[in-house]
């Protein structure tokens, strides 16, 4: 890592992290389970000259909270009176971590600190994010996707209506991969029963087929004007993606499951897909999105972000083939300044930094004990 002959004015004093889980307004029911409430991880990255990182991370399991706090203590440790520098930082931790295993709560740990970092490297420049990394502040495209998940079909017309008025959109996502056909058209029918067929609808099945399975269903839905197909096999499954990605007509959309940059170059140059995503708790953060969206960008495939709409929507900024910004304000309850999406659309924090700040009072209601 050549040389210290310039480092930030910012030296890591120390690491606070805490973690709340906050109620959910619709339980999110997919392939993957059922999760009535979020746990969240809060991480402040404190600095010695007063200014503080923000990022929060969201591992879906209460239970797995208290070992991806161990990690970040353990990260915290390798930082301690160390010049703020994500990228050394990034590259440092995941070398340490390479005996353990670089995905999973490795990434997970690495990806929450560099988000905080970079949070606190703008606000000493007096930057928002966005303009930090050489872009500007303005509205992006956002579908709503704080709903339409896999509960009773009767559900899901009203719920479709609700989602288009929250925030004036246009888009929304809804959850397939039941086991019958009938059950999935039956869903799809109801939202365009709510909503019509003008808005673009995404449909994203949380992995929850079989190869042939979703050869078989992937064709029997490309006749319903959908906008892609989220995830129809694991996750995983290269071989099988790169056979649907051939067959269907509908575009497949990837990624939310990938850590770390190389997972999608792999799927990428494997034909794998026709749009990819990254969620910046698995994709490395900051640093980690910036080579995906690049890589992405190279190959001329179109880039959503998953989850973390208030750091995403800085970076789809600077995101070459940005595409969609996914909207879900699950962080709203212990957010100080939530984002507020307009015609559909949202804008990153025009504050220095990324805009997340914490409501104390909210987070001491929803803190929980590591
Ligand atoms: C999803 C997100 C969060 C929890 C479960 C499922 C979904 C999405 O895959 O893409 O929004
Ligand atoms: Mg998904």
């Amino acid at each position: 890592m050549g040389g210290t002959l310039s480092t930030s004015a910012l030296t890591l004093k120390r690491l606070n992290v805490r973690a709340v889980v906050v109620p959910l307004r619709r339980p999110v029911i997919a392939g993957i389970g059922r999760f009535d409430q979020w746990p969240l991880v809060l991480v402040d990255l404190e600095t010695d000259g007063g200014v503080v990182g923000h990022s929060y991370i969201a591992p879906y399991r209460t239970a797995a909270v208290p070992s991806i706090v161990a990690e970040l203590a353990d990260l915290a440790n390798t930082l301690h009176g160390r010049s703020v520098a994500p990228f050394d930082a990034y590259e440092r931790d995941l070398t340490a971590l390479n005996v353990v295993g670089v995905t999973g709560v490795s990434m997970i740990a690495t990806a929450a600190i560099d988000m905080a970092a970079w949070d606190a490297l703008a606000k000493q420049a007096g930057l928002s994010l966005a303009v930090l990394l050489g872009g500007s502040i303005g509205p992006h495209r956002a579908y709503n996707s704080n709903g339409l998940w896999r509960h009773e079909v009767s559900t899901l017309a009203k719920e479709a209506t609700d989602l288009l008025q929250e925030g004036g959109f246009s888009a929304m996502k809804l959850r397939l991969g039941n086991i019958h056909l009938k059950d999935d058209l039956a869903a799809i029918a109801a939202v365009r029963e709510g909503v019509g067929s003008d808005i673009d609808l995404m449909v994203d099945f949380n992995q929850a087929l079989g190869l042939g399975d979703a050869i078989r269903r992937c064709h029997e839905l490309d006749e319903q004007g959908l906008y892609w197909f989220e995830e129809p096999i694991a996750y995983d499954n290269l071989r099988g993606y790169v056979q649907l990605a051939q067959q269907v007509r509908t575009p497949l959309q990837m990624g939310e499951n990938y850590y770390g940059p190389r997972d999608l170059f792999t799927f990428l140059s494997a034909g794998a897909m026709h749009y990819a995503m990254a969620d910046l708790m698995r994709i490395g953060g900051v640093t980690g999105w910036l080579r995906a969206a690049h890589i992405a960008s190279a190959a001329g495939i179109q880039f959503s972000n998953h989850l973390y709409p208030e750091f995403s929507a800085h970076l789809m900024r600077v995101t070459p083939t940005a595409h969609w910004l996914e909207w879900v304000d699950w962080a709203t309850p212990i957010l100080a300044e939530p984002m507020q999406p307009v015609d559909g659309q949202l804008t990153p924090s025009a504050s220095p930094g990324a805009g997340v700040s914490w409501n104390e009072t909210a987070v001491a209601k929803y803190l929980v004990r590591p």
